[in-house]
């Protein structure tokens, strides 16, 4: 839980609970969006693979890597499947925290992100997640709102064509409920349990 001063108001960030299954990356099921067991390839090649890495990791003893032939692209949507008309743990309106470490070599050509459908396309939704420097593990983080009009949403990791590798540990995605309260300048500390 946050809480930040804005204008005489408490604004309190309420995280609801982890939306990502298996985000540790230690299960040899890959992570994926909460009640969701395994991937579906939205562009693949077929020497393009999605696994458990067991030589590097950022926490614990495993990754997931998309690994990609240069000049291919490799990109799964973090479910078993990507319907048209599925929001799976997403809601129109809701704003949403995803956090992750990501590794890459070519970092500016891979990307954490969600996607949604709304008039009949899938578009990316805000700035996705990418590492900053090249084979080095990195936290990253941002937040999300779905817009109005969506009818699907997912989680997609994409490893695009001048690189060879994308690697994710510690994903976490929490709704972020958002309570204000007035604030009393009379009090000098607040506690919230
Ligand atoms: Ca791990």
């Amino acid at each position: 839980m946050a809480a930040t001063e804005v204008d005489g108001e408490l604004l309190i960030q309420d995280l609801g609970p982890d939306l990502i299954d298996r985000g540790d990356c230690e299960s040899d099921i890959n992570p994926a969006l909460d009640g969701e067991e395994g991937f579906y390839w939205l562009s693949t090649h077929y020497d393009t693979t999605f696994e458990r890495d067991d030589s590097d990791k950022y926490v614990g003893s495993y990754s997931w890597k998309i690994t990609t032939p240069f000049g291919e692209n490799g990109s799964v949507a973090l479910a078993e499947d990507r319907p048209n008309d599925d929001m799976k743990v997403f809601e129109v309106g809701k704003t949403y925290l995803l956090k992750a470490a990501m590794k890459a070599d070519n970092y500016s050509n891979s990307r954490l992100s969600i996607s949604y459908r709304k008039d009949n396309e899938w578009h990316t939704l805000g700035t996705p997640l990418a590492p900053s420097g090249a084979d080095t593990w990195e936290e990253v983080e941002g937040e999300f709102t779905i817009p109005e009009g969506a009818v699907a949403a997912t989680l997609v990791l994409t490893q695009m064509s001048t690189s060879s590798y994308v690697s994710i540990d510690c994903l976490e995605l929490y709704e972020i409920g958002e309570v204000s309260l007035e604030y009393d300048h009379g009090i000098e500390r607040l506690t919230i349990s």
